[in-house]
């Protein structure tokens, strides 16, 4: 472990002079903002040191580089990780308890950086973690987008956003690095130029933009490895402050520059799987493209010389879904144009050099954009799309049967769009999905036609998740009980919690395990509270179901299984509801109707519910606004069921499942992304599995047999009922009632299936709070979610990618 305090009284000693240096107060007068600050700038002054010395050994060492590109990096607070990291997390609490303060509520100042969506982001977050404990030299290349995800406000039950100003009051963990700046071309137009008898392409009457990287320190758990995050900032070349039209008053034309170049890195899109399109999102994927490679050719270039064919040898590319797709034809540009190496060897080199995750096969959330508007934006990026596309039409054996559906399935361009998907495998080496389902889909039926013909390429990565910020940071009552019994080295080596089947059966270890559970509830319940005013009672089952608002991941099915046991509870007073607090969190992109509609309709239900004293007792419906990593680090401890219900075949993967298993939580959930997973790790007894399969849903589908009416009046009594009250004055009281729902499944033969699995689901649900009297069998489930989800820690995720992927 390298500690970078060695004691109390020299951390005390820096601290109070770092105070005094950034606030010009003593640490007593000083506000809890500037002791944040300073303990943050004090941490990231120590992990730069550690930075320069790993960046060193790399060099030395001869090692590999991953670049990790990712439009999007959910990386939550940082002090908290950095000081377990560093192994002075109790130290640095006990020298500021000395100091009469609290570190909670110093940490409770940090910024939550909302760069990303959802799973995609934050998965992004935890392989920068793994990466740098497993000692990789790995590197996040990313952007650093103005304004993050939204905030979400809940007014008369419907979500209202609100700019995120995360930036406000500065953000002392990244450098500014205008010395590392590169300049982006924009628009103009190809000419070619003749050298030493061969002809060069170059682009010419380019809008120029400045692209400005920001480093974050990554701190690697026992202190030994610090990487970089690079996200950069989009900023005029050159200021171009018209003084005259300012004299004039005319301020915004005075600055129209500025404001137009820092428009591309303004805001984070706010859709997750979704649509898509924007001649914005286009810039900003080229401007973290191009920027990054320079910067990595750059850091090549310095160690290994122009000996670009030593690229595969030195560098690895890890393009994070295809928003970073333009990094293979990039690179040929580079490579050709300014590196002056003929296509073969440039094409030698992207090759070996790139790899590809896919995260969805949802079709409205794969990337294609129209030509016009690409090869406009980008003429030279476009015309070597156009060659890799041409020499793999060409690369067709046409002699073969089925050679024209084939290359229609696989080509680039198609219908006047460029497909992203389908460039990102032909330029990649590797192609994996993110869990055993998602990947064999991917094989079988997504690029089917790309698997038969290089199926060597293809390969699943399971998703991952970091236990330590999602299990030790989170759960510090539960994780304390966990090193109590198997030592600490489940923090390095998350297999080490397989020991904890050795306490199955011991009575007190469960007991204390229900305790735990029990301090989490009650620290969910004060922050509901503090946060919505809603008074929830942690005696009762904490059913929770947290993540993006999508119609395949079935929210709507929650709620409907919510007014079908409310409904039954009106009618008969006796039938029996084992007493339960509904949660719900989470966004909806902004334009989603659908997903919005039903965020209202369970904030409906809540006002109904909560105000029905004949219920009461027995139920809650609590929505937890504005879901981010910080109050989901508070969630995920205080679950004891966590709900992963979405339509077998949609949700690729899925990491909330494993967040939630990690800390004991029973999956009530379908065959679907990595909760099958679960349910052979840990053990179907130890899950609630319900519904349809993947390949049920299929066929139901392909021989057109469901029929949304049919099950309708199949069940009036109880499906019937709920549907009704869409479309009645139940829920109407707080902003009128969810025809438009109501609408959606009936005129489209609902597409998610929620009335096929209903039943199943509520059947389910009896089933397991049934037995949750038999506490004790209860928590030995909980425990056993605990004791299997070693293989979910991101730290197993990224040795995989590291040996099989990067080779590095
Ligand atoms: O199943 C999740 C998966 O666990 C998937 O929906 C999500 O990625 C997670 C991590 O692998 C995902 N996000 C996006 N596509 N798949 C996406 C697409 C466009 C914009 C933003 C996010």
């Amino acid at each position: 472990m390298n500690k970078i305090f060695d004691n109390k009284q020299e951390f005390t000693e820096l601290y109070r002079d770092a105070v005094m240096s950034i606030s010009g107060k003593s640490v007593e007068a000083a506000s809890d903002l500037d002791r944040f600050n300073a303990l943050a700038k004090l941490v990231a002054e120590k992990a730069r040191t550690v930075a320069t010395k790993s960046d060193a050994r790399a060099t030395a060492e001869g090692k590999k580089r991953v670049y990790y590109f990712s439009i999007e990096f959910l990386i939550g607070r940082l002090l908290d990780n950095y000081l377990l990291n560093f192994g002075v997390r109790d130290m640095v609490a006990e020298a500021l308890d000395d100091m009469g303060f609290d570190l909670s509520v110093i940490e409770n100042q940090e910024p939550d950086p909302a760069l990303g969506n959802g799973g995609l982001g934050r998965l992004a977050a935890c392989f920068l973690d793994s990466m740098a404990a497993e000692g990789i030299a790995g590197y996040g290349n990313g952007m650093r987008y103005r304004y993050g995800l939204f905030k979400q406000e809940i007014v008369n039950g419907s979500q209202v956003e609100a700019t995120d100003e995360w930036l406000t009051h500065g953000y002392p963990w990244e450098v500014r690095r205008q010395d590392k700046a590169v300049t982006i071309k924009f628009g103009g137009h190809v000419e070619g130029f003749e050298e030493n008898g061969r002809t060069f392409y170059r682009t010419v009457d380019t809008q120029d933009i400045l692209a400005v990287p920001y480093d974050i320190p990554v701190v690697g758990y026992a202190g030994e490895t610090v990487n970089k995050l690079r996200v950069w900032a989009a900023e005029p070349v050159e200021e171009h402050f018209d003084l005259e039209a300012f004299n004039r008053g005319d301020y915004a034309l005075a600055d129209a520059e500025r404001a137009e170049a820092e428009a591309i890195s303004a805001i984070l899109y706010p859709n997750d799987a979704g649509e898509h399109g924007r001649l914005l999102r286009l810039k900003q994927e080229y401007l973290f493209v191009s920027a990054g490679i320079y910067s990595l050719l750059d850091t090549f270039e310095k160690e290994h010389g122009a000996n670009w064919e030593l690229l595969p040898q030195f560098v690895a590319i890890h393009t994070n879904d295809t928003h970073p797709a333009m990094c293979g034809p990039e690179l040929m540009r580079i490579l050709i144009d300014e590196k002056k190496l003929e296509w073969d060897d440039a094409w030698n080199i992207v090759t070996q050099v790139v790899s590809y995750t896919n995260h969805t096969i949802l079709p409205e959330a794969l990337e294609k954009w129209p030509i016009g508007t690409f090869s406009k934006l980008l003429p030279r990026v476009y015309q070597i799309i156009d060659e890799i596309s041409r020499r793999w039409h060409e690369s067709f054996d046409t002699t073969q049967e089925g050679w024209q559906e084939r290359l229609r399935q696989t080509a680039i361009l198609w219908d006047g769009e460029i497909r992203m998907a389908n460039l990102s495998v032909i330029c990649s080496h590797s192609v994996n999905g993110v869990a055993k389902i998602h990947s064999d889909i991917i094989k079988n039926i997504v690029l089917k036609d790309f698997y038969a013909l290089t199926p060597e390429k293809f390969n699943n990565k399971t998703n991952g998740i970091s236990h330590r910020r999602f299990f030790a940071e989170a759960n510090p009552t539960y994780a304390k009980l966990v090193t109590e019994a198997i030592g600490d080295g489940w923090l390095k080596d998350a297999f080490e919690l397989e020991k904890l089947k050795e306490f199955q059966n011991d009575t007190e270890f469960l007991k204390a395990v229900g305790a735990s559970k029990r301090a989490n509830k009650e620290r969910l319940a004060a922050y509901v509270k503090a946060e919505t005013g809603l008074v929830i009672d942690p005696n009762t089952v904490f059913d929770v179901q947290v993540k993006r608002f999508h119609a395949y991941k079935r929210q709507l099915m929650n709620i409907m299984k919510v007014m079908d046991i409310y409904n039954r509870r009106i009618a008969d007073p006796n039938f029996h509801v084992t007493p339960t607090t509904f949660i719900f969190s989470g966004k909806a992109a902004s334009s989603y109707t659908f997903a919005k509609e039903t965020i209202r309709l369970i904030n409906s239900v809540a006002d109904v519910i909560n105000n029905d004293p004949r219920v009461n007792e027995v139920m809650k419906v609590c929505f937890i606004p504005n879901f981010r990593v910080s109050n989901a680090q508070l969630i995920y401890p205080a679950a004891e069921i966590s709900e992963q219900i979405s339509t077998a075949g949609k949700e690729a993967s899925g990491t909330s499942n494993m967040k939630l298993m990690m800390n004991g939580a029973i999956t009530l959930g379908t065959l679907d992304g990595a909760n099958i997973e679960i349910a052979d790790l840990a053990g179907r007894e130890n899950e609630a599995i319900f519904g349809l399969t993947a390949p049920e849903v299929e066929q139901l589908w392909a021989s057109n047999s469901y029929f949304a009416w049919d099950t309708l009046n199949g069940d009036r009594e109880r499906l019937g009922r709920v549907m009704d009250e869409l479309k009645d004055n139940t829920f109407a009281g707080l902003s009128g009632n969810f025809e438009s729902i109501y609408n959606e499944l009936m005129n489209n033969n609902d597409p998610d299936l929620v009335m096929a699995d209903f039943r199943s689901y509520v059947d389910a649900w009896e089933k397991l709070t049934g037995s949750y009297g038999d506490q004790e069998t209860w928590n030995r489930k909980a425990l056993l979610n605990t004791a299997s989800s070693g293989w979910f820690s991101s730290d197993r995720t990224i040795r995989e990618y590291r040996d099989e992927i990067w080779h590095a």
